[in-house]
């Protein structure tokens, strides 16, 4: 390759270059990055193949991106805020009698459903059409929650890019995220300059919506993320998380008191909306009715309901929200909906049309997108979790929706599968164990986490009283009753605390308060030394939330690359044998790759693969796990 670039270069053929030639110029010495990045395409490929579908790869239908027309001046709900700012947003709110719609597929439903591996590619290809056949969405919830570790950790991609790429491609519909208060896109407390500067650096980048909750339902774990969200002029979403039943007059601990008197001191903190977070889809649809009429006679700012499909009940528990006066509600397009994910959005604005609550959304127009999507997702469909039907079993135990959908292959891959049942009759166990406490990301883990912790060693909660001083909990039940996940409804279940933290004390103030801020410059200073990178304030920031992970994701791209462009088919099922693909590696830079042959298993366990790269024979070596 280096004679080809002499051969090639300029001065050469000009018959002009003298001995001074090679050491002038030092382009001729450029090869090795684009060979490079071909050969780690190759290798990702190649990787693929060996391993994961093994020369079987499926056919795929390619999704069909619906034709827009060009719109100028295309108009949502985003430039009213950006001319209105929030309180104006808020009156607008106020005074439409239509239901208004949050469309979840590139958060919760993907979440939900295929373990958040969807890729920013998808994404991106129909953001414009979406942009215009979904103008009249109220918002999209389409980052936060689960979606920015796994980018990094499963995709290798950037999170922030996927908020910047989309921002650019749906200029007029408002951008929702969920924040788990101090949370942030974590599972354990961050300090709060952390909590602020990922605020602030998440609305430059496009989010205009913050929902904000706390997994303990405990407001002062919310209130910097709330302050931070109304200095930076976005909305502040904030959220009652619901459980329990307020139909059953026996469960007295969240009764309808209990979430009118939080969404009165939530109202107080200033925040525009109010959310009802019922991750676990525990909100039965008369519920629904009783607590929207009850708030929207208590409250004056709008009523935001989420909501999953897990039980089946959801659209009916969405339509006697409406009935009850909901401004505002979460669903899917139908192909990303219902079991785990959220209710049927096209199917919701069906049964609405010609009622007091007609959304005015055009169905022709959002059921090309609910298209798209059913053509994307059995590309994913490794990831579904394999549900197949709805569930009244949820009301029992309680768990949220992507945690339910996780939760078998989790127990599988502790060598639980058989005691599957076990583990939920745990999870339930260990909830009354805890006092009855609120489970949602991170409280939902710890939940799950002593539950396969105590099947595994075969303890039942008497055990734990009686041994629990010789057993080392783990971390995230020792993170709860520390204190650090905050403070949970009626106190901690104390014998089980004194047992669990070996005579340390708690703590009972934020977090926050306590730990030191997070040190920027010294993170910069290690990302720049180890790295070699000048890391920008968002790389940072994702340093600072997931340090390991961070690191682990920077040297994955270095060393085998990463392929944001990349088709997802061939992302995760590499070719067949005799298929032609095109990826591209660069902005314009299209390889055309064939798998020409796939070789027999060497005596070292190795596979030789033979592609044509753009004519070019190459091949790679790759170890066959099998
Ligand atoms: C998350 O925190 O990611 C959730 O979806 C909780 O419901
Ligand atoms: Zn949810």
């Amino acid at each position: 390759a280096f004679l080809v670039n002499i051969l090639k270069h300029e001065t050469f053929l000009n018959g002009q270059c003298d001995t001074n030639f090679i050491e002038n110029h030092p382009e001729l010495f450029q090869i090795k990055p684009k060979k490079d990045k071909e050969l780690k395409v190759l290798n990702f490929i190649g990787e693929r193949v060996v391993n994961e579908t093994r020369g079987e790869k499926k056919e795929f239908d390619v999704p069909i991106v619906p034709k827009i027309e060009k719109v100028e001046n295309l108009r949502g709900t985003k430039q009213i805020l950006e001319e209105k700012g929030p309180e104006g947003l808020i009156k607008w709110i106020q005074n439409q009698n239509k239901l208004l719609f949050t469309e979840t597929t590139m958060r919760d439903a993907q979440q939900s459903l295929i373990a958040t591996r969807l890729r920013t590619k998808d994404m991106l290809k129909i953001a414009e059409p979406l942009s215009v056949l979904a103008k009249d969405l109220f918002s999209l919830e389409m980052w936060g929650g689960a979606t920015f570790d796994t980018s990094y950790r499963f995709l290798r991609e950037s999170p922030w890019e996927r908020l910047i790429e989309l921002r650019k491609r749906i200029p007029n519909i408002l951008f929702q995220m969920l924040l788990r208060g101090a949370n942030a896109v974590g599972y354990k407390n961050y300090p709060d300059n952390v909590i602020r500067d990922f605020i602030k650096e998440s609305a430059d980048s496009g989010i205009d919506i913050f929902r904000i909750f706390d997994s303990l339902n405990w407001l002062e774990g919310m209130k910097v993320a709330i302050e931070e969200v109304l200095k930076n002029n976005k909305v502040a979403e904030a959220c009652i998380c619901y459980t329990g039943d307020i139909l059953d007059k026996n469960r007295k601990k969240y009764d309808l008191e209990y979430y009118v008197k939080m969404a009165k001191e939530i109202e107080k903190t200033g925040a525009h909306i109010l959310g009802i977070k019922d991750m676990s889809a525990l909100l039965k649809p008369y519920a629904a009715y009783q607590l929207i009429k009850a708030l929207k006679e208590e409250i004056s700012i709008p009523i935001h309901l989420h909501t999953h499909d897990t039980s089946g009940n959801g659209v009916a528990t969405i339509i006697m929200a409406a009935e009850a006066g909901v401004d505002i509600v979460d669903t899917a397009f139908n192909s990303m909906s219902g079991l785990t994910s959220q209710p049927a959005l096209n199917s919701v604005v069906a049964a609405l049309e010609n009622t007091h609550r007609d959304t005015g959304i055009n169905l022709q127009d959002i059921q090309k997108l609910s298209d798209y999507w059913a053509a994307v997702r059995p590309v994913y469909e490794k990831f579904e979790s394999g549900l197949k039907f709805g569930t009244a079993e949820i009301y029992r135990y309680e768990i949220p929706g992507g945690q339910y959908s996780n939760l078998k292959p989790q127990v599988e891959s502790f060598g639980l599968g058989h005691r599957f049942l076990e583990v939920k009759e745990m999870y339930r166990k260990v909830n009354e164990m805890m006092g009855d406490i609120v489970k949602v990301t991170p409280s939902s883990k710890m939940v799950g986490d002593l539950a396969i912790f105590m099947v595994q060693n075969d303890l039942t909660p008497e055990n734990i009283y009686e041994k629990g001083k010789n057993l080392t909990f783990p971390d995230s039940v020792y993170d709860f009753f520390k204190g650090m996940m905050g403070q949970p409804v009626g106190g901690f279940n104390k014998r089980l605390q004194k047992i669990v933290l070996k005579g340390e004390k708690p703590i009972e103030c934020r977090p926050g308060e306590l730990l030191p801020p997070e040190d920027y410059e010294k993170i910069r200073q290690h990302l720049e030394k180890e790295f070699k990178i000048k890391p920008t304030k968002k790389e940072i920031l994702s340093y600072a939330l997931y340090p390991k992970m961070f690191e682990e994701y920077l040297r994955a791209i270095e060393k085998e690359g990463s392929f944001t462009r990349m088709g997802s088919d061939i992302f995760f099922h590499g070719l067949n044998e005799g298929e032609t693909c095109e990826v591209e590696i660069e902005e314009g830079k299209v390889l055309i790759i064939k798998l020409v042959q796939i070789g027999k298993v060497d005596g070292e366990g190795y596979r030789n693969l033979i592609f044509e790269v753009n004519g070019h024979q190459r091949e790679v070596r790759i170890k066959d796990k099998a």
